[in-house]
């Protein structure tokens, strides 16, 4: 079955203006912030405070022009066309920018218990989390949307066919793009039998912070699960070159543009000066909030930032706590296992989170677990308070 996408684009882009008319305007520049410390959620670019929910929504929409503008590259919108078919768990898109279009085809493997539509978790590369047989796997694979091999994979994959190798998209943001019309794709197949309101997505590592970046630019989902994502994604760049100077042998938003190409370019100015970025990956997590999340990471490793990622996540669920949904938010921090190999022990708090946000069960989601002895000094960080917003 072939059908067009349906009139919900535009009325997405609608709400998007409705929001924009009543959000106050976006003004960056000049760009002379500065702030050791992570970045108050709670007070616009511009310093006035954010008291209410409607502002915090207006606040994400800044954060969220901010990522894209000084470290993730521009996210663009909704293609002009995109047409979708299902046959034999394969969900096949083609999307048109201009005189150009592209296909690709996720697979879908179905459950073999509950009921349709199912759940579902988009998997980056498969994912490497057990998602339990009363929910479907995506498999999307990333690679060939935005390639990561190395520092010569920038501009290449099929996002940039679609949007020219020039894009300012690094990986991250393509992939997000990606998932967004998966998610497209599935609203106008119904034959394809997923639940809209129970999708998930997932990856581990480097796919990991990718996930997180999905989870957060789309509030089409539920639940979001980066695995191990480490420094670029649930570590906060301020506390990784603190552990640093310290002494560990983290990574550092200096050394990861040298690695791969995740980020755009745009962010190579700032990696030297960190405290001259106006936002941190705490707002990361703010900007998934007050949607279900759930961060787990691995003590294991040095590299992955263990005390960054800590810090990082409590700042970030200051943001769920203003929202009234605290235990929305969980973080799992246990090491003694290979790097993305899920921890058994962690595996009734994974159930939980996918119980609530992907089968509508009432679970403990209250989770905020670590074998690590990371004291998280409060004041070195955070000089910002949270309000409760009405
Ligand atoms: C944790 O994610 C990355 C890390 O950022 C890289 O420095 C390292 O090379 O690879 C990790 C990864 O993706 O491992 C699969």
């Amino acid at each position: 079955m072939t059908s067009k996408r349906s009139g919900f684009i535009a009325l997405a882009y609608a709400f998007t203006v409705v929001l924009a008319q009543t959000c106050p305007p976006q003004i960056f520049c000049p760009v002379t912030y500065s702030d050791a410390k992570l970045p108050d959620p709670f007070t616009f670019f511009g310093g006035s405070p954010v008291q209410t929910k409607a502002d915090w929504a207006c606040r994400a929409a800044e954060i969220n022009a901010l990522f894209q503008k000084d470290e993730l590259g521009a996210i663009p919108g909704p293609p002009t066309t995109l047409t979708a078919s299902y046959s034999n768990k394969v969900l096949t898109i083609t999307v048109s920018n201009g005189g150009t279009s592209i296909s690709f085809a996720p697979t879908i493997t179905y459950p073999t218990t509950g009921s349709a539509p199912y759940p579902a978790i988009i998997a980056y590369d498969g994912g490497s989390i057990p998602i339990p047989n009363t929910v479907a796997t995506i498999n999307f694979n990333i690679d060939e949307f935005a390639q990561q091999n190395d520092g010569t994979s920038r501009g290449v994959g099929k996002f940039y066919t679609l949007f020219g190798s020039n894009a300012s998209a690094g990986a991250m943001a393509a992939w997000a793009w990606g998932v967004s019309r998966i998610i497209d794709a599935l609203q106008i197949t119904p034959s394809a039998n997923i639940n809209l309101s129970k999708i998930g997505v997932t990856g581990c590592s480097r796919n990991g912070k990718g996930a997180f970046v999905a989870g957060a630019f789309d509030s089409r989902i539920a639940l979001t699960i980066p695995q191990e994502s480490g420094s670029g994604g649930a570590a906060c760049w301020r506390i990784s070159d603190w552990q640093l100077a310290q002494g560990t042998n983290v990574q550092t938003a200096h050394e990861i543009v040298t690695e791969n190409v995740w980020f755009s370019t745009l962010f190579n100015p700032f990696v030297n000066v960190i405290p001259t970025l106006p936002f941190d990956h705490h707002l990361l997590a703010g900007l998934v909030a007050p949607r279900g999340l759930f961060v787990i990471e691995n003590t294991e490793y040095d590299w992955l930032g263990s005390q960054s990622t800590n810090g990082c996540m409590r700042a970030g669920q200051e943001v769920y706590k203003a929202l009234g949904a605290a235990d929305s938010m969980g973080f799992s921090q246990i090491g003694n296992h290979p790097h993305c190999q899920f921890p058994s022990s962690q595996q009734g708090n994974l159930t939980n989170f996918i119980n609530k946000f992907l089968l509508g069960q009432n679970t403990n989601t209250n989770i905020i677990v670590s074998d690590g002895s990371f004291t998280f000094n409060k004041a070195q960080w955070i000089d910002w308070t949270t309000p409760t917003l009405s």
